[in-house]
């Protein structure tokens, strides 16, 4: 059977470098995206010549319409979508927020993701294809004052409203929803949290859920 191509962005790091690994060893392709080219570099010449780098920021749809075009040239299509590029902000609350911070924040993980299913869509079209992005429990519970959970809300919303669009084709759309992860999210290290190969474990099952089945979303939890 020929291998099956997933795009991820925020692959520099973290969930997306843990989804990328896994993803490798289950016998995928990979499309790695995002800013920091020398990580990207070595984490595509550790996973060999299933792995493709490509240097970019999810603000840009014009960047995510290449490198898609340039995976599925290379890989033959691309069957699966990981909009996982994130970030959090230094400033927590709304009084005490930082309106700058904001505007960045929402371009990265609200305008972003957006720009990523607009890129990938056509290409899973094809292909009955899968579309995956990472919520948080920030976006399932009400935290005092967070801007950054209320965006994780926008991506759980959106989640829901693109499964029912892709399910006119035959295509999945899965939110997968960690709590606290171990990852450069972070300064200091969190080792009692989940680990980023746990939330690569949650989109693996939902990738490889029989199509009969719509995991519409992973929620998961550090049991400390
Ligand atoms: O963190 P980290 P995670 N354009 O910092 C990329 C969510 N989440 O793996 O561009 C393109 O290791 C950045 O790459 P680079 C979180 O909200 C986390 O934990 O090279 N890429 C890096 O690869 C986020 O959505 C926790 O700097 C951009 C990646 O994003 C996702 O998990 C809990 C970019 C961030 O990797 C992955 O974060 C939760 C841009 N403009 C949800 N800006 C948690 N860690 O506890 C950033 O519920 N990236």
């Amino acid at each position: 059977m020929t291998a099956k191509t997933l795009f991820i962005t925020g692959a520099s790091s973290g969930i997306g470098a843990a989804t990328a690994r896994v993803a490798i060893a289950a016998g995928w392709n990979v499309g790695l995206f995002a800013r920091s080219e020398h990580k990207l570099r070595s984490l595509s010449d550790e996973l060999g010549d299933r792995a493709m780098a490509f240097k970019g920021d999810v603000t840009s749809l014009d960047e995510q319409n290449k490198a898609l075009a340039n995976l599925r040239h290379t890989f033959g299509g691309v069957d699966a979508a990981f909009a996982n590029a994130g970030m959090g902000l230094e400033n927590p609350g709304t009084e005490g927020g930082d309106p700058e911070e904001w505007h960045e924040m929402v371009h990265v993980n609200i305008l972003g993701l957006l720009h990523t299913a607009k890129a990938a869509i056509p290409h899973l079209r094809q292909r009955k294809g899968h579309f995956l992005m990472t919520g948080s429990a920030a976006g399932r519970v009400h935290i005092p004052g967070s801007v950054y959970g209320a965006s994780k809300w926008f991506v759980h919303g959106f989640g829901g409203n693109l499964a029912e669009e892709m399910k006119e084709w035959g295509g999945r759309c899965t939110v997968i929803a960690p709590g606290m992860v171990n990852t450069d999210f972070f300064d200091e290290e969190k080792p009692d949290k989940l680990q980023p190969e746990d939330v690569a474990d949650a989109a693996m099952f939902a990738l490889n859920a029989d199509p009969r089945n719509a995991v519409r979303e992973v929620f998961l939890m550090p049991n400390d």
